[in-house]
């Protein structure tokens, strides 16, 4: 999938792409399967919601070792359309996946993401350029009423803002401060709400300052994201780095598969 000059520009200007209808029925049903099945696995890359069954969150499912691999999500984060639209907009053709997960966001349990930068923790993580982007697939319909996510456009530009570890959220989050968000918002503007239906997908840049709020409604939403960042731009080493499920060491350039990618694999699988 070739991107057009003005799409490419638009993302430069806003910090996000916004597509929403990317993946057919069938590939969202083969998705959607999956992490029914991942959900049940116990592992930590399944993170509960406190101390229930819930799920909160799912990692690593896009690899093909682990208690979580899932020949789909290795396939999903290859198409041509995903892969190559990352491609172009990193202007790099030598990427890996940082991580990925799938964000349940239960009905009336699934909790907030406070006001961040991906790339706040991304460079905790000794990655020294944001040359990053997020992919968020809906696997579910997202609406202000479920937890939609809300971006603050272009304020990618700004570059990294320093985060503090937000303890207050159940999924602890390297956050903005509230003088920083008002200084923000003064300056860019009111959030907008990323809403769309199933098979929606999101592009944004890892310094977009976003948020989530709770899921207030009594449907799940799901949610998966594929973090890609250039191969050049690796990280270093780092003391303590964080497991290899939200910080990779795979760093093998991602090599493209056939655009029913997803299908065949769920096939295969079925
Ligand atoms: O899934 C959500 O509601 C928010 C996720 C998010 O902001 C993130 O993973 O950085």
């Amino acid at each position: 999938m070739q991107l057009t000059p003005a799409q490419i520009a638009q993302y430069d200007r806003d910090g996000y792409l916004h597509f929403p209808e990317f993946f057919t029925a069938a590939e969202v049903e083969a998705m959607r399967r999956e992490v029914g099945r991942v959900s049940e696995i116990d592992t930590e890359m399944v993170v509960r919601e406190g101390t229930s069954r819930v799920p909160k969150i799912m990692f690593r499912m896009h690899e093909t070792d682990g208690a979580t691999a899932s020949p789909v999500f290795n396939a999903a984060v290859r198409l041509p359309r995903t892969l190559g639209v990352a491609q172009q907009l990193l202007r790099d053709d030598d990427l890996y996946l940082h991580h990925t997960k799938v964000n349940i966001k239960a009905a009336i349990e699934g909790s907030i993401w406070p006001w961040h930068q991906d790339y706040g923790s991304w460079f905790n993580d000794g990655i020294e350029r944001p040359t990053m982007l997020t992919m968020m697939v809906g696997l579910d319909a997202s609406k202000e009423m479920n937890g939609c996510l809300y971006f603050i456009p272009g304020t990618h530009v700004i570059g990294r803002v320093d985060p503090y570890f937000d303890t207050s959220t159940a999924y602890k989050v390297w956050s903005l401060t509230p003088t920083d968000m008002k200084r923000i918002i003064g300056e860019y503007g009111e959030p907008v709400a990323i809403t769309g239906k199933p098979g929606s997908l999101t592009v944004f840049d890892c310094n977009l300052v976003h948020a989530s709020g709770h899921n207030l409604s009594v449907q799940d939403r799901w949610q998966a994201y594929f973090c890609y960042n250039t191969v050049a731009n690796r990280p270093r080493d780092v003391e303590k780095p964080r497991p290899d499920y939200v910080r990779s060491r795979n760093w093998k350039p991602l090599e493209t598969v056939a655009d029913d990618g997803i299908l065949q694999a769920a096939m295969a699988t079925a």
